[in-house]
């Protein structure tokens, strides 16, 4: 087996269960050797987040809102501490808007939901990639990862306010990319097709989608969030060393097709 994350050290958001896409993003990575922190959001989850951590013996789970930049700069600090002033990998796989907000018409929108989900769903990985630019800086370079969804180029019924907010992150992965190049950082997407967490979950109408894309996929079946682990494990390992500024989907080819 090859060990791609011997001696790399990371830290990853986003984990709130054993279903989370960051959760197995986590697992690809540690399989290989990766030494990973994480923070979890709101105390609902945290025994949780505590104990899928402890599997893959992690040095550091802690707290974080990616709305506050307290606790952003507080959680480099501690990842710096933990890993002795350097930081190898990040992975960003937090989104939320509010729940009305994903059903019904995207023209009611109210301004404050639209600003909450652009906030956390991509405001976030600039504050993040900011705040670990001088770690990996450190170790002579690093590679950041994001999550995002076709309903950020295309239109999705109800998606609504989270496809402007995914449009947002993945504009900010190009303008990331050419700031933190300079550094040898390196910022990438995957863009997954549905996956059933916990996110997902509750949305209505989310078995439709399912069915829909086994329907008219080329490959004509689900993704699981494990082969999006599989593909984030590419882009944060330095068989994508030249890589930057993409989008890789994982999504059964769902997004290339017109009919
Ligand atoms: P999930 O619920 O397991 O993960 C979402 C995470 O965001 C949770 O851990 C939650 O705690 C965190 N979060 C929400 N608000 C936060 C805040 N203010 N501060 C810090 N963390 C906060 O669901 P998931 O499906 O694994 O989602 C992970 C990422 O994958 C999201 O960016 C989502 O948009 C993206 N994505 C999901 C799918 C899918 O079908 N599930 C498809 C494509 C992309
Ligand atoms: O990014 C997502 C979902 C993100 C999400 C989910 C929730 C549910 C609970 C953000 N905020 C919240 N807020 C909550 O209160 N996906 C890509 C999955 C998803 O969500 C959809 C989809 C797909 C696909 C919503 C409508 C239509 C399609």
């Amino acid at each position: 087996m090859t060990r791609r994350f011997e001696g790399k050290q990371g830290l990853v958001l986003g984990v709130a269960n054993k279903r989370s896409i960051a959760w197995s993003i986590a697992r690809a990575l540690a399989d290989e050797g990766a030494e990973l922190a994480f923070t979890f959001q709101g105390d609902r989850i945290e025994s949780s987040v505590r104990e899928l951590a402890e599997s893959v013996s992690s040095p550091l789970v802690t707290s974080c809102d990616v709305r506050s930049d307290e606790d952003v700069q507080r959680v480099f600090g501690e990842v710096g501490e933990a890993f002795g002033g350097g930081l190898d990998l990040l992975v960003h796989s937090v989104a939320f808007a509010a729940a009305e907000d994903l059903a019904g018409r995207f023209t009611d929108t109210p301004r404050e939901n639209f600003w909450l989900a652009l906030d956390v769903s991509a405001y976030s990985l600039v504050a993040c990639a900011r705040a670990a630019e001088p770690l990996m800086e450190a170790r002579g370079g690093g590679s950041i990862l994001t999550m995002t969804y076709l309903g950020g180029e295309r239109a999705v019924p109800h998606y609504n306010v989270m496809g402007v907010a995914k449009a947002a992150l993945d504009a900010s992965v190009r303008y990331l990319a050419w700031d933190l190049g300079q550094k040898n950082i390196r910022v990438n997407a995957v863009s997954a097709g549905p996956v059933r967490t916990l996110a997902a979950r509750s949305i209505s109408g989310f078995p439709t989608m399912e069915a829909i894309v086994e329907e008219r996929s080329p490959l004509h079946r689900q993704i699981d969030a494990d082969d999006v682990g599989a593909a984030a494990a590419y882009l944060l390992s330095d068989a994508a060393r030249n890589v930057t500024a993409t989008t890789l989907y994982v999504d059964a080819g769902f997004h290339s097709m017109g009919m």
